[in-house]
């Protein structure tokens, strides 16, 4: 069996026990990894200042070898925080009014990506199969094929790719489309994102669809398709089944006092729809006086990307418009929304989801939602409870027992919310183990299989 090289941004290196970091997709590559030996190289999320870093720093594992690299100042700038975050985050989310474009962080993201390129391609063999993720390192494959590397390359895109109209704003779009014709295999979150890229080919004359599926552009012939990720459902039922017994699950127990639980959990990030979702539970509670001191809202958001300004203004409109409605609706022995900026451990997130009757996940855009999937996850088979999922995020195209809501509707989503308090639990256990049943099939491991099967194929 050929040997697996995963290059992402960011690594997650096991602790010195050798237990995979927390996070489903972490421990899908890495059994992946174990299963055929291989490489995972990435950012090491440090600085080396102005000098050119250092060699690689390699920490190996049994037969997996994690290959970090640190970053100059400036290319942490331009690369990560500029071009990646400032460009093709805000465009691939639909935000075009937030992207920011400057020449010096364009070339900082190719740059970057050459350098990786040289980094990675000394440690390769020929028959190594390569796997790169996401947005950050899109030219990998052009600047890997520029120095002679032949190996079978695939990528895949964990966010939403938009349609042609939106991602030809961005003034690089034919390098960007050009870079992920020079895969062999490019998988998406969702059979929409597959056809908006197809569909960009086409639009702009620069390729086309073959008979038999495959895509043809700038010379090459390559595969694309629809790959959803997916969770570790089991184990992920199973920290929530044993959660009950977490002291801070309990607490959070006792604290709602027979309420019912919202729940909302989300990286600080404006594809999440926070204010709109805010503005969702402010009229549910208005509009249904008799809910009034019945429900609380948990809202569990860490901080994410502090370093790029949209973000910062993001944290306090966010914090400002919780307390605002809670001073609104708030009595003395009631707070309707608490909103905590704080990572939770994985089991005690399974058991707040469990104690919830409904998950609110609303974002604007997202590429698949893993929330959405764990929430449904850890949900009492006798008692479960009701999903509102945005019909934008790609868990939506999966997750047919959820109430779909479109986010920028403040009153329909909070008719949905209202919807889900009173679902009887007929139709509440009806509609979750559908989702359920589906989880079971497709889990990440399952994506990854189906991923590495393909590209090898
Ligand atoms: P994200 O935008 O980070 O991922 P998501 O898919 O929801 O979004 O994954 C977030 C993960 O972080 C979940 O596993 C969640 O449990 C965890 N998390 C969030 N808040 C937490 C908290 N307070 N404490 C602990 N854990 C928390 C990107 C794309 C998504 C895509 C994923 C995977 O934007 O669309 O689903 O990659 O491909």
């Amino acid at each position: 069996m050929s040997r697996l090289v995963v290059v992402s941004n960011r690594v997650p290196v096991p602790d010195k026990s050798g237990a995979a970091p927390a996070g489903g997709l972490a421990v899908a590559l890495q059994a992946a990894l174990k299963e055929r030996g291989g490489i995972w190289m990435g950012w090491s999320g440090k600085s080396s200042g102005e000098e050119e870093p250092a060699d690689l720093t390699i920490l190996e594992q049994g037969n997996i070898t994690f290959a970090l690299t640190d970053l100059t100042d400036r290319d942490v700038d331009e690369y990560y925080h500029g071009f990646a975050n400032r460009v093709l985050w805000p465009i691939c989310h639909y935000r075009l009014d937030l992207a920011e474009y400057a020449r010096k962080e364009m070339s900082g993201y190719f740059r970057v990506n050459r350098f990786f390129a040289a980094k990675l391609a000394p440690m390769l063999e020929p028959d190594d199969i390569i796997w790169v993720h996401d947005y950050h390192l899109i030219p990998l494959a052009t600047e890997l094929r520029a120095l002679g590397v032949k190996n079978k390359i695939g990528f895949f895109l964990h966010i939403p790719l938009p349609p042609a109209d939106v991602l030809f704003t961005m003034p690089v779009h034919e390098e960007i489309m050009k870079g992920l014709a020079e895969y062999d295999l490019v998988g998406f979150q969702t059979d929409h994102d597959f056809a908006n890229f197809a569909g960009g080919l086409v639009r702009e004359g620069i390729g086309e669809q073959l008979a038999d599926g495959r895509l043809t552009s700038f010379g090459r012939t390559f595969k694309g398709g629809a790959y959803p990720i997916g969770i570790e459902t089991e184990a992920f039922a199973a920290y929530a089944r044993r959660a009950a017994k977490h002291a801070m699950v309990a607490k959070a127990r006792a604290s709602i006092e027979g309420r019912n639980l919202i729940i909302g959990v989300d990286r600080l990030d404006y594809s999440k729809g926070l204010t709109q979702r805010i503005d969702a539970f402010e009229k549910f509670v208005t509009a249904n006086p008799e809910q009034h001191n019945k429900v609380t809202y948990l809202q569990v958001t860490p901080k994410s990307r502090s370093e790029v300004p949209e973000y910062e203004a993001m944290q306090r409109t966010v914090a400002e418009q919780a307390g605002r409605v809670n001073g609104a609706l708030g009595t003395v022995d009631w707070v309707p929304i608490r909103y905590i900026n704080r990572s939770v451990a994985r089991p005690v997130l399974a058991g707040l989801y469990r104690l919830a009757r409904v998950g609110l996940v609303t974002p604007l855009r997202d590429g698949m939602n893993l929330v959405a999937k764990e929430y449904v996850a850890a949900q009492d088979p006798d008692d479960p409870g009701v999903l509102v999922l945005s019909r934008f995020a790609g868990a939506a195209r999966e997750l047919k027992g959820a109430l779909l809501v479109n986010p920028y509707d403040i009153e329909g989503a909070a008719n949905a919310i209202a919807r889900a308090i009173h679902m009887p639990l007929d139709e509440r256990k009806q509609r979750w183990s559908g989702m359920m049943e589906h989880l079971k099939k497709q889990t990440v491991q399952r994506w990854c299989d189906d991923f590495l099967r393909d590209l090898t194929a």
